[in-house]
């Protein structure tokens, strides 16, 4: 892995995805259990806690991918397993829209399955990000719905049906990797992406699509989140739920 980028290095945007998370290093505690999230700003704050791991702090980590997982071994931070560590005291995740009472769509770095299943072990939860991905109104973002490999016709059809009776509609596309084969998870399943455009009721939208048979889950996080760290052009802003 390559060293990381010493923070002068940073694009702006990359700047506030590290302020965001040298923040969340406040509410980290020596002895505790930590989810660590997936994506650039999570990878932030990865590369932080490694630093604080280096002098001394201690905490074991419990990775959302296998991307955030090599990137933490190679780092030094210990790792543990959820299965061993079943009760986590907070994870840390990044997000890819931030919404009113902080629901949440996760999913764009297609971990979202790991990151639901940590974030419901832990007892607080914390969602880094830059200003930007704060939104009146989800779903500009496409939302990502992980499903089985088998019968994606049909369970499209079934998506598109529990979407309507939740007053959305929208093209549901097949993710594919930048070199046209298709995406599959760290879990063997492939993601649908799909484009709302507008979410006006997450939570009976959530609770629709979890009911379609073939959806392992989706990238609606409802109640999960406490607490909001934005890093904007003004500054970082700590918001409590
Ligand atoms: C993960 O990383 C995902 O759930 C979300 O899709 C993404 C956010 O990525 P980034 O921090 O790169 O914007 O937390």
């Amino acid at each position: 892995m390559t060293a990381a980028k010493s923070p002068d290095a940073l694009s702006p945007a990359e700047a506030l995805k590290r302020e965001a998370a040298a923040r969340a290093l406040d509410y980290v505690r020596s002895g505790m259990k930590l989810g660590l999230g997936t994506g650039s700003t999570a990878k932030h704050f990865v590369d932080l806690l490694a630093q604080r791991v280096a002098q001394g702090l201690e905490v074991v980590g419990v990775p959302t991918s296998e991307a955030t997982r090599a990137q933490a071994e190679s780092l030094g931070v210990p790792l543990a397993t959820l299965d061993e560590h079943p009760v986590l005291d907070l994870v840390i995740d990044g997000a890819d829209e931030i919404g009113p009472d902080f629901s949440l769509i996760k999913g764009g770095g297609g971990a979202l399955l790991r990151e639901k299943i940590v974030a419901t072990a832990a007892q607080q939860m914390i969602v880094i990000a830059d200003a930007s991905k704060k939104v009146a109104r989800l779903g500009t973002f496409p939302l990502p719905i992980e499903v089985v490999d088998f019968g994606v016709a049909a369970i499209r059809r079934s998506i598109d049906k529990a979407a309507r009776a939740a007053g959305c509609q929208g093209l549901l596309t097949l993710r594919r990797r930048p070199d046209g084969h298709v995406f599959v998870t760290d879990q063997g399943h492939l993601i649908l992406d799909a484009a709302y455009l507008s979410i006006s009721d997450p939570a009976t939208l959530a609770a629709r699509l979890s009911e379609v048979p073939g959806v392992v889950e989706h990238g609606l996080f409802i109640n999960l989140a406490s607490r909001v760290i934005l890093a904007g052009a003004d500054g970082v802003t700590v918001l409590d739920r």
